[in-house]
Order: C-alpha cells, then sequence, then structure tokens
C-alpha cells in the first residue's frame, strides 16, 4: 500500500492498540468488513484516539454531566427510527427520514483533530458526508444567511434533560459560508462502526476548526435563516462561549488559559501540547474571516 494516497486510521493506529481492537469486535461476534477508504486531503496525517477513548470519555449534557454518563446513560436512546426536518429559507423544506438524508451523499473518512473549550483533545476517524451536499440538495435560497441545528428532545430517554436549569434543546449554529465549507461535515460514524450513541447517533456536526460545543450531536431539526441562530453555551454564559467559537489559543476563556491543550490517551507521561489557531486549520478556513477581529468575534 503507497503510503500517501491510501492511508487509513488502521495504518496510524500503533499496531497494538488496532490488533487489541480488531480482537475485541470479533470477540463480540461483530467482525465487520471494513470498507475501503483511501486517506483524503482533509484529513490529518496524526494517529487517531481509541475507540475506547472516543466513546468513553464524552461531553453530552442530555445524559449528565460526568464525562462517562454518556456511555453509561445514552444506550437508551432511540436512533432507528430518526428524522431531520429541514426548513427555513429552503427550497425542498420537509421532514426526510434518516435513510433520505443520506441519499447520494457519499461518506468518507475523515481523520479530525478535536478540540474542546475545556482544553482537552482527541484525534477522531469519523465518517460522513459534507454539509454543503445535503444543503445543495434541499437548495438554499439566496436569503439564506446562518444554519441553525437543534438537538433531539426527549426527557424520558435523555435523563439530563430532566434538569430545567439548561435551556434544553441544545441548539448550535453556523455562518452560511461556514456551513458550506468541505471540512464541515455530518457525521454518521467513527472507524469502523456507526456512531455511538455516546457520540451523537445517528447524524451529528463537525466542525474541526472551532470549540467541540459547535459540533451539535443527535441533530433532528436544520433551518436556514436570515438572522444569527442562538447558541446554546452563548445563551448560559455570552461572556464566556461566543457564536463563533474558533479555536484560538490567544483568546483565553476568561477563567483559564486556552494556550495549550491536553491530549486525551497520551498515557502517564504525555504532556500538554500547543493549541493551533483554527486548531490548525488555519490554511482551509482563516480567509472566511477576514477583516474580523477574533477577539471580538470570540
Ligand atoms: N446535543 C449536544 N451536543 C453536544 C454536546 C451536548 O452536550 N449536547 N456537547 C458538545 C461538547 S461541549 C463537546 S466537547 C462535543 C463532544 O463530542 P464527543 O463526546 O463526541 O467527543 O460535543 C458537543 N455537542
Ligand atoms: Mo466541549
Amino acid at each position: 500500500m503507497s503510503f500517501k494516497t491510501e492511508f487509513r486510521w488502521s495504518d496510524v493506529t500503533p499496531k497494538a492498540m488496532f490488533l487489541n481492537r480488531r480482537q475485541l469486535i470479533a470477540g463480540a461476534g461483530a467482525l465487520m468488513a471494513a470498507p475501503a477508504m483511501a486517506r483524503n486531503k482533509w484529513s490529518v496525517d496524526e494517529p487517531p484516539n481509541s475507540l475506547e477513548d472516543i466513546s468513553g470519555y464524552n461531553n453530552f449534557y442530555e445524559f449528565g454531566w460526568g464525562k462517562e454518563d454518556p456511555a453509561a446513560y445514552a444506550g437508551a436512546l432511540t436512533t432507528d427510527p430518526w428524522s431531520v426536518e429541514i426548513g427555513g429559507l429552503v427550497d425542498k423544506p420537509g421532514k426526510y427520514d434518516l435513510a433520505d438524508v443520506l441519499k447520494g451523499q457519499s461518506i468518507e473518512e475523515r481523520i479530525y483533530r478535536f478540540r474542546c473549550v475545556e482544553a482537552w483533545s482527541m484525534v477522531v476517524p469519523w465518517h460522513g458526508f459534507e454539509l454543503a451536499g445535503l444543503l445543495a440538495r434541499v437548495g438554499v435560497q439566496p436569503s439564506a444567511k446562518y444554519v441553525a441545528f437543534e438537538t433531539l428532545l426527549r426527557p424520558e430517554e435523555m435523563p439530563g434533560q430532566k434538569d430545567g436549569s439548561f435551556p434544553w434543546p441544545y441548539v448550535e449554529g453556523l455562518r452560511l459560508d461556514e456551513a458550506m465549507h468541505p471540512l464541515t461535515i455530518l457525521a454518521t460514524g467513527l472507524y469502523d462502526q456507526p456512531m455511538p450513541k455516546q457520540n451523537g447517533a445517528p447524524l451529528r456536526l463537525v466542525v474541526p476548526w472551532k470549540y467541540g460545543f459547535k459540533s451539535i450531536k443527535s441533530i433532528v431539526k436544520i433551518t436556514l435563516t436570515n438572522k444569527q441562530p442562538p447558541t446554546t453555551w452563548n445563551i448560559l454564559q455570552s461572556n464566556e462561549y461566543g457564536f463563533y467559537a474558533n479555536v484560538n489559543p490567544q483568546v483565553d476563556h476568561p477563567r483559564w488559559s486556552q494556550a495549550t491543550e491536553r491530549p486525551i490517551g497520551g498515557g502517564l507521561f504525555a504532556g500538554r501540547k500547543d493549541t493551533l489557531l483554527f486548531n490548525g486549520y488555519g490554511d482551509d478556513v482563516a480567509s472566511l474571516y477576514a477583516g474580523q477581529d477574533l477577539a471580538v468575534d470570540y
């Protein structure tokens, strides 16, 4: 296999970890055929975190505030059937079944850096498709300037939603040019499996140059608007969490530095590493913010 053109997570995952995961899967009687996917130009050349890290250390407040709550409680979530209501300034509004949402979109592997605003980070081998592909299909009207997203509201299955101090459902938003950027994906899985429920099954946003809270999980509604939509963390703490939330080591959180980050799963001897502007995706996305003051538009 040529190293640069055909490059998959199994090639960059330390061999022992890879074998271990394969054995686990085989042991569970669920050995799956791995789809053959070449590494595309959007993927980073860094070893992904283990499946155990990615699906065992999560933020998904619908299932509680602890990092292990999502893995413990998300199993009860019904993700089939699933539909997404797409509306607002689009030509073809409607309630789309998940299969219909996926129709015609090619699922690719995208190995992305992922940086939480809390200053931990991972590398995740997502499977997904460009949000732009779905937006093209539903037809974005010329007056649309933003895309709003909403997570499922179902307190019977999402015990965290019984906490009335949080403005459920979780909502997020992007400017239209951010939403149309080829790095912005709707993810349907990771490694060679469907999206774990704790990671936002069956469909979640991934915007790798922004803090993790922008990457909204378990999406049921997508609305094209001409006004900047409200976003959950901005509603909760507007001085700490802005609409843009671009990863930026020069703009500290009011309560902690964003200059460095703690890679998850690095083991006992792993130190912190420097956080990169736009999480290292500046060559691809900096032009979106030309003329904006990133300290003001945080
Ligand atoms: N609906 C919803 N989406 C969410 C969250 C959440 O609590 N609810 N947490 C966000 C935060 S803070 C982060 S860091 C990422 C975590 O994604 P992961 O658990 O897949 O790593 O999901 C984001 N999307
Ligand atoms: Mo986060």
